[in-house]
């Protein structure tokens, strides 16, 4: 589990929603690594959730997504979609299938099935939360993937790490000026 990285409080003192301990618990082999980024959003769930669960448009916030089509499938669980990235990074495209996509519970989830990239076997979670404080909403995004050859555990993090948080400010931004 990745809880203990993440959670700012103790694991068995703190309640978390069911939604959090129920999907953004990864079984991780030997080889992979976890993390989790949260970001929070002044804009309701009504606002955020239409622009998270597009799995054909995931470009509308992710800044390193030049183009994506759907290669097979409606929309449904095991919709298959082919993103191609901007160039300055160690990839070219991404094959990506969806796992889940819940529109009561606010989860979408995606796994990499190909690509020329390095981050064979990625899968992540996202959650969507009423924020505790008001009408906004807290972004809960998970992930494991391999440890590419010759890069450690820390690195690895590191890296995808800084792609989620950055696409995650990206959802804030467009979320918070459509409020506007
Ligand atoms: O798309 C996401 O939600 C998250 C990540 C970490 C995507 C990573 C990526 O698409 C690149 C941005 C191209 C970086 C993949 C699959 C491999 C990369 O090297």
């Amino acid at each position: 589990s990745c809880q203990k990285r993440w959670s700012p409080l103790p694991c068995d003192a703190t309640p978390v929603p069911e939604t959090v301990s129920r999907y953004h618990t990864h079984a991780v082999g030997p080889n992979q690594c976890c993390s989790a980024v949260v970001q929070q959003i002044a804009a309701p769930i009504s606002t955020v959730w239409p622009v998270v669960r597009r799995f054909d448009n995931p470009q509308a916030y992710k800044h390193f997504v030049k183009s994506c089509h759907v290669i097979l499938g409606d929309g449904d669980v095991g919709t298959l979609r082919e993103v191609h990235v901007i160039s300055g990074l160690p990839a070219a495209n991404s094959t990506e299938r969806l796992e889940i996509l819940d529109d009561e519970r606010h989860v979408i989830s995606f796994s990499v099935v190909g690509g020329d990239h390095r981050l064979a076997n990625y899968k992540s979670v996202t959650t969507l939360h009423a924020s505790p404080a008001g009408n906004g909403t807290v972004v809960m995004e998970s992930y494991a993937v391999d440890i590419p050859p010759g890069n450690t555990r820390e690195d690895t993090c590191v890296f995808v790490d800084t792609i989620v948080r950055c696409n995650l400010q990206s959802l804030a931004q467009i979320a918070e000026n459509s409020n506007r």
